[in-house]
């Protein structure tokens, strides 16, 4: 042995013992910190200190506080629908297909609205219009310009609405997307309401329907827009108090409901919508939106105009549309929105179903992809524990990137929040979801009549209580056991609830008010036919039809189909 071998061993046994200590220093220094210290998450909502007898105390968000105002719009210059297209941001973005500025939509707004004064005989104050029109950039310049003229917009949550509509509130205009002209022909002639209508057509009409249904008057969408683009009418300005749109869907029980929202209503949506990110990740103009929400129900309608307050790229994806919709909200739904010339998603506001479907594909494709899963998830989860969770941990790098890649697309770069809603998230979806995303998973409850969210879980709120069994298969069926419960979070900033008929002793006892939900505030419509005669209006609080369940830190649950375990 030479004396350069002993050199040789010294100076790996330095290396190793540097590399050692180097590991040593990198974990102390680098143990995650939780995204938002526990005592936030501690107190969530301010509570009422009283309460009365058989419901529950108030409930708003911690933000608003018991004193509080309410923000019934993003700022003091939106108080109507047009307010949200801000004629001082003139970056154009991309809306669907569309790359259009704000004051090119305004002007769009205003040449319809003219043409539809004018060519179409629409009376401000007067007359009523149903949109039956897939989310588009038609839909957006038909609302509001039909908002700007006070003349109120009728829009269906689904289609099975249609004829009962037709037959007991017919409208005085239909905007229809020409394919389904023939359907709607047919029914109108059904239910003998012909005399009155004008139907005012997006895309090609056939003039053999024309001479079909001699007593309904057929106009062109795009005409309308050219007619008033020669002679303009001032618009009919509506104030914020004005109601600007009646929005139908089907009660709890089935039954045909509807709510009508104004302006405020709307803005104030808006304004809930903008607080679901931290400030530190605000929705700005370099993101884009895309929303599995269809316009026509008051959530999506809020979301949609979210967007273009604050001058994102957005489109819609396939599930959202009212026309023609055979889509289910799944992993490929998501993937619907790369059919519009818009940049890579960064907030994507979808249903539980998408989150669950992109998590377990990520997480299939991970394990079948890396011999590393199995480490790679207990860290990734024992990460979760502490409250943090980083989509640039070495884990990422050697499992989960490459998995998300092959799943989403460029869209596992630039994703950078899911907002779910619409349907409950089961509790043991989330820490899949959370491993296989590693972005912010916020769980969202919706109501009908309501724009905007009603409750939302905290983005940076990583805590899970129930057992998650450290590596669970990656499959849905064996993973994700059906639960009643998912929580939601507090309210938003526009909502106050309560619950009704809760158990007095009980929550005397110390036990967790559980009861039926009602809500009010800003965001909140007003309901105009209840389904079920007992469900009345008392002061601006609407019954949702739902029962929940509060917690001790005032976040709620929600009980699907009925059932809430006690
Ligand atoms: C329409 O009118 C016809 C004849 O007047 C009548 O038989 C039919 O029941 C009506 N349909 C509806 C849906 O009211
Ligand atoms: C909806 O907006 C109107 C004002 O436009 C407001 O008076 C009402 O309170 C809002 N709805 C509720 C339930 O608060
Ligand atoms: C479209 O279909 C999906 C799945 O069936 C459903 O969840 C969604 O609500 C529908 N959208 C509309 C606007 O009807
Ligand atoms: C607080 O709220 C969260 C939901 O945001 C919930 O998961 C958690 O269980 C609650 N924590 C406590 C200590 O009650
Ligand atoms: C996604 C989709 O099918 N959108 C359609 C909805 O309707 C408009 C208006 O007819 C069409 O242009 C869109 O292609």
């Amino acid at each position: 042995m030479t004396v350069s071998d002993y050199l040789v061993t010294d100076d790996l046994t330095i290396i190793l013992g540097l590399v050692g200590a180097g590991l040593f220093l990198l974990h102390n220094l680098y143990k995650p910190q939780s995204l938002v210290h526990p005592i936030l998450l501690g107190r969530q909502s301010d509570v009422a200190r009283v309460r009365n007898a058989g419901e529950s105390a108030l409930y708003r968000n911690y933000g608003t506080g018991m004193l509080g105002r309410f923000p019934a719009r993003p700022n003091k210059e939106q108080q109507v629908l047009l307010d949200l297209v801000k004629p001082e941001f003139d970056a154009p973005r991309t809306l669907w297909s569309t790359k259009i500025t704000n004051l090119q939509l305004r002007e769009r707004a205003v040449n319809l609205g003219s043409g539809l004064i004018k060519a179409a005989g629409l009376e401000p104050e007067e007359s009523n219009v149903l949109l039956l029109l897939n989310d588009s950039i038609e839909f957006l310049i038909t609302d509001l310009a039909l908002a700007s003229h006070s003349i109120p917009s009728f829009t269906l949550a689904s289609l099975q609405l249609l004829a009962p509509v037709l037959q007991n509130h017919p409208p005085s205009a239909i905007v229809v997307q020409s394919d389904f002209l023939p359907q709607l022909l047919e029914l109108i002639h059904k239910s003998n309401e012909s005399v009155h209508h004008t139907i005012i057509v997006v895309g090609e009409l056939d003039p053999k329907l024309q001479r079909g249904y001699g007593a309904v008057k057929l106009l062109k969408w795009d005409v309308m827009e050219r007619t008033g683009s020669q002679e303009k009418v001032e618009p009919h300005k509506p104030g914020p108090l004005d109601v600007f749109t009646v929005s139908f869907f089907s009660g709890s029980s089935g039954g045909l409901s509807a709510v009508s929202l104004t302006h405020e209503n709307l803005t104030a949506g808006v304004a809930s919508a903008r607080a679901l990110l931290p400030l530190s990740g605000a929705i700005s103009p370099l993101d884009t939106l895309v929303s599995g929400h269809s316009l026509s129900t008051a959530y999506g309608r809020a979301i949609a105009y979210t967007a273009v307050f604050e001058g994102t790229n957005f489109a819609t994806l396939r599930s959202s549309k009212l026309i023609d919709n055979a889509s289910s909200a799944s992993l490929a739904d998501v993937k619907t929105s790369d059919a519009y010339p818009i940049p890579s998603p960064t907030i994507i506001f979808g249903k539980p179903s998408h989150v669950v479907g992109l998590s377990t594909a990520i997480l299939a494709e991970a394990k079948k992809s890396s011999f590393l899963y199995g480490l790679a998830w207990r860290h990734k989860f024992s990460g979760i524990l502490d409250g943090f969770i980083t989509k640039q941990s070495l884990w990422d790098r050697l499992v989960f990137d490459n998995a998300r890649v092959k799943v989403m697309g460029k869209g596992a770069g630039t994703v950078r929040a899911i907002i779910a809603s619409g349907e409950p998230l089961e509790e043991s979806a989330v820490t899949p979801a959370r491993i296989a995303l590693s972005i912010p998973v916020v769980n969202v409850y919706t109501h009908p009549a309501v724009s905007g969210p009603v409750f939302a879980s905290h983005p940076l709120d990583l805590q899970t209580f129930p057992a998650i069994p450290p590596v669970p298969s990656a499959t849905a069926a064996d993973n994700y056991a059906f639960t009643y419960e998912s929580p939601v979070g507090p309210p938003t900033v526009n909502i106050e609830s309560k619950l009704l008929g809760v158990n007095d002793a009980a929550v005397e006892g110390g036990s967790d008010p559980v009861g039926q939900l009602w809500v009010r505030g800003p965001s909140v419509g007003k309901l105009l036919y209840v389904d079920e005669p007992e469900k009345e209006e008392d002061k601006g609080w609407v019954d949702t039809g739902d029962r929940a369940r509060v917690l001790t830190n005032g976040t709620f649950k929600i009980a699907s189909s009925g059932v809430l375990k006690k």
